[in-house]
């Protein structure tokens, strides 16, 4: 840390940085993509006509705005994890003037057989599986805490227009290249690990997880992706007072069902094309109040 910090209850530096992004008003567009892999967002970049700002953060949120199609957006990769989202949904609406597009564009595991490596999966909701570290801990502290090893939440929706708009664009631009399926009116899972709660066996910890997966399937049967974010951006949109918006799809890299992960080969066809569509959607999106003016990069 270089700068002094002010204001220990939402920490910025003197010239109105966010802590952990480090960015400020007009350094980030209303349209934003986010990705979890800073290569992901570096190659989904080469898609835009303009590049205005691009900074990289200490704490490893990567930021690259500039237009698609002559309209603002900005690419960010976060890294893993509710918490991380946490941190950018938060800091980004701190910076961000007006309403917010976000569409996730992560990869995930697949829970149905529908979808094997290579699927894209645009979920309708999303809910998150969490460990329950009280279940393991020796002193619980509150009253019958201890009795789950995993919390399943109910679900959050994702943004009706945007995800249609969003599985129209992906099945568009993966059709002409016989790539796809592409899997839509199903549910996310985020797991706050990938391994326990994600139901992966991991002799070396006491875990308690054999049957996780099939826990979260008879409370959610529509479930079809498992990953670590796009949940957790659902539920902050629906606690953002309406100002947030937000989508996701997700590529198949791990088929939980038959074991099998994507091949590099895959990916390198999948990723542009997902990238595109993701980008396509954010700039058709209709937002209110978006910034223009001297607020603005690109002003
Ligand atoms: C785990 O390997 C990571 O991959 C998935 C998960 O959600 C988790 O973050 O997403 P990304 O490919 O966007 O990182």
């Amino acid at each position: 840390m270089k700068e002094t910090i002010q204001n220990a209850n939402f920490p910025r530096d003197a010239e109105g940085h966010v802590y952990h992004l480090h960015v400020k008003t007009g350094q980030v567009a209303n349209r934003i993509l986010t990705v979890g892999d800073h290569v992901r967002a570096r190659a989904i970049a080469q898609h835009l006509d303009q590049v205005y700002f691009e900074h990289s953060s200490q704490r490893g949120f990567l930021t690259i705005t500039g237009s698609y199609q002559g309209t603002p957006v900005s690419i960010m990769a976060i890294g893993m994890g509710n918490p991380m989202m946490d941190f950018f949904v938060r800091e980004t609406r701190a910076v961000v003037e007006g309403d917010i597009a976000i569409i996730r564009f992560g990869s995930c595991g697949s829970l149905t057989q529908k979808a094997g490596p290579g699927a894209v999966i645009v979920p309708q909701g999303g809910y998150c599986i969490r460990r329950n570290i009280d279940y393991f801990c020796d002193e619980p502290m509150q009253k019958n805490i201890e009795q789950q090893a995993y919390l399943i939440s109910g679900n959050f929706a994702a943004d009706k227009v945007m995800t249609e708009q969003l599985a129209t664009s992906v099945s568009k631009v993966l059709a002409p290249h016989q790539l796809g399926p592409v899997l839509t009116g199903g549910l996310n899972a985020d797991g706050c690990s990938f391994y326990s709660s994600q139901g992966r066996l991991d002799p070396q910890f006491w875990d308690d997880n054999e049957q996780v997966i099939t826990e979260a399937l008879a409370l959610h049967p529509d479930t079809q992706s498992l990953e670590m974010e796009t949940s957790m951006l659902f539920h902050l949109a629906h606690c953002s007072k309406g100002t947030i918006r937000a989508a996701g799809c997700m590529q198949v890299f791990a088929d939980r069902v038959n074991n099998g992960f994507i091949s590099p080969e895959m990916v390198a066809k999948l990723e542009p094309l997902v990238g595109q569509a993701v980008l396509d959607t954010l700039v058709q999106v209709k937002l209110e109040n978006e910034m223009q003016g001297p607020n603005t990069v690109w002003a």
